[in-house]
């Protein structure tokens, strides 16, 4: 971990840059996959899938008595565990539905707005080291109180052709009606344009490695849309001298597991705090199966230490992290101050990995500063929001003369007519 104390505000630009990736050869490499997808439907998939995941498979369409057989194998004390976790997620994202409320904005003028259930969804979910079937809950979960009538999964095979038991259960679980085992570019690609065997979505969301990513960002210019551009995951600890420096560590290496590029970042008041922390990431690290991994992330990330607990607040604001931690006595105060961040977890007994499971909230959140404008997944994320009115004649007459003057002065005669022949 670096560590740098007292930056002016004017090196924090530059401290908190997250790596930038050369996206020209990306999307060149990846649009060629894509067009091929796009004109070669299944055959490509099975292409790709032999090239890219190295396995041959007759068909990529789980079937139900597959799906039955694979759910056997996951081990009960697991599938309580998901169910749980389910059963939280659930309960959080039900307060999200809105109900409709009819507005009468002058007499005879009544408004109304209805949420409808994003029609077909694909779900993503990246293959590699750690089967992301979390993901599936967080996903699959709003889509469902959303009113989504296909929700569609897409995961790479292993070599042997196959999917994590647990990924299968979740999305049997959350009411997933087709499981294909296609990954990366191929699968986004036949999400967004449709193929004999995967059908089109209208929105595809899930996390994925920068070539899914790049997929995603390119079918929105055929107007399908994405859940939002995904970059590393990423956690900031606010810490003041209450933390508890095992603590700050442990979640710093949680975040630190994902991935070599994961983004890490310790902020604090308190230097002899930072020095604890560093003393407890090294014990830690070397107990973790993942040490590799998580020791290369560590290697890029900073440890800032700051003046006051007000200068941490703008400067974790100007971060716009991911997921923040508030390690410090007022915790709730300063939460109250925060407002760029996807998800903020107060006190020392709120670790990050409870939200990344089992509370209840979204794990799939913006990344990469977009904390400063988006939000993370929720039951809006699944649906579109309709607006209706209904005029009485009466209603119409009395505000006539408003459109029929604005209309006037843009001078768009048509309009203004539609209101007048009513009369
Ligand atoms: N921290 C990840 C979510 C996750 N963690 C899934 C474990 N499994 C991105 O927010
Ligand atoms: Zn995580």
């Amino acid at each position: 971990m670096k560590r740098i104390a007292f930056p002016s505000r004017s090196q924090w630009n530059e401290l908190l840059k997250r790596p930038a990736i050369d996206t020209v050869t990306l999307q060149q490499q990846v649009k060629a996959v894509m067009d091929v997808v796009r004109q070669d439907g299944d055959k490509a998939v099975l292409q790709f899938t032999r090239q890219f995941d190295g396995v041959q498979l007759e068909s990529f369409e789980m079937t139900e008595a597959v799906i039955n057989q694979t759910i056997q194998l996951v081990p009960d004390d697991l599938k309580r565990a998901i169910k749980q976790a389910a059963h939280n997620i659930r309960i959080f994202h039900e307060q999200q539905k809105t109900a409709v409320e009819v507005v009468e904005t002058m007499k005879g003028i009544r408004c109304w707005r209805k949420s409808v259930g994003i029609e077909k969804v694909g779900l993503y979910i990246p293959g590699g080291t750690a089967p992301l079937f979390s993901t599936i809950l967080m996903l699959g979960i709003p889509a469902q109180i959303a009113g989504c009538k296909e929700i569609i999964l897409c995961s790479p095979p292993d070599k042997s052709g196959k999917l994590h038991p647990a990924i299968v259960y979740a999305a049997n679980l959350v009411g997933i009606t087709r499981i294909f085992t296609v990954g990366g570019v191929q699968a986004i690609a036949a999400m967004a344009y449709g193929t004999a065997t995967i059908p089109q979505v209208y929105k595809i969301f899930g996390p994925g490695n920068q070539y899914v990513t790049c997929a995603k960002q390119l079918v929105q210019q055929d107007g399908i849309a994405i859940d939002m551009p995904a970059g590393p995951s990423e956690v900031c600890v606010l810490a003041d001298h209450t933390a508890n420096p095992a603590f700050v560590a442990a979640d710093l290496l949680s975040q630190a597991e994902h991935g070599t590029d994961s983004q890490v970042l310790l902020v604090s008041t308190d230097n002899a705090l930072v020095d604890a922390v560093v003393k407890e990431l090294d014990i830690q690290l070397q107990a973790l199966p993942r040490k590799e991994m998580a020791a290369q992330a560590l290697i890029n990330s900073k440890a800032v230490i700051v003046k006051d607990i007000a200068e941490a607040i703008d400067l974790v604001n100007q971060y716009a992290a991911e997921h923040l931690i508030i390690s410090c006595e007022r915790d709730e105060q300063i939460a109250e101050k925060i407002i760029n961040a996807g998800s903020v977890f107060l006190g020392n007994y709120s670790p990050e990995s409870v939200g990344d499971y089992a509370s209840g909230t979204n794990h799939t959140l913006p990344t990469n500063g977009y904390a400063r404008a988006y939000s993370g997944v929720s039951v809006d994320s699944f649906v579109k929001k309709i607006t209706y009115q209904k005029l009485t004649k009466e209603g119409l007459l009395s505000i006539a003369g408003t459109v029929a003057a604005m209309a006037d002065a843009e001078g768009l005669e048509a309009h203004k007519n539609a209101v007048l022949i009513r009369q």
